[in-house]
């Protein structure tokens, strides 16, 4: 299904978006973050800045919370907008590939610089995989991410997170 919406962005924004492979495809080449793996060596694929995102949906100014949601294994992650904009990238295709499902695709979201789990907003625990929503609001959303070791080591087996 190659014209498939992969992306939802609404709630707390001006311009609520569908986004196809085509249109994260289409954004500029400056906006574009080649080869996710010089930031994360275990991980691949190519994305775009979640801020070119973001210009498009244009959040309102009320907007505090961006909160990311995996429909596919009922995952969610509320990050404050303000911390998330500048460090999240939208990985969607590996050397012009979607990217599969066993990379965490067809989207998946990564902070540049995470602080190890459950240690932070900005955590690797934020890294969403199969990424099917964005939404922008006032206060803090859904967040389901473990909170301690004991859920994390849960969720790491034997086939979770
Ligand atoms: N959809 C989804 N995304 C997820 C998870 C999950 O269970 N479901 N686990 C998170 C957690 S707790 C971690 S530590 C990282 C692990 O990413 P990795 O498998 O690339 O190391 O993915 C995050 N993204
Ligand atoms: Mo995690």
């Amino acid at each position: 299904m190659p014209d498939e919406i992969l992306l939802l962005v609404d709630g707390a924004v001006e311009n609520r978006l569908e986004l196809r492979f085509a249109d994260l495809a289409a954004l500029p080449a400056w906006q574009q973050v080649p080869d996710v793996s010089r930031f994360h060596p275990k991980r691949q694929g190519d994305g775009v800045a979640l801020e070119a995102v973001l210009a498009q949906a244009r959040p309102r100014a009320e907007a505090n919370y961006l909160t990311l949601h995996a429909d596919r294994d009922d995952f969610h992650v509320s990050v404050p907008l303000a911390a998330v904009r500048a460090e999240g990238i939208v990985v969607y295709h590996r050397a012009g590939e979607p990217l599969g499902i066993d990379q965490g695709g067809p989207i998946r979201f990564l902070i540049r610089d995470p602080a190890a789990c459950h240690t932070d907003e900005l955590d690797d625990c934020a890294n969403v995989k199969y990424l099917s929503h964005i939404e922008l609001s006032v206060r803090r959303g859904r967040d389901t991410r473990p909170q301690n070791e004991e859920e994390h080591a849960k969720l790491h087996s034997p086939e979770g997170g």
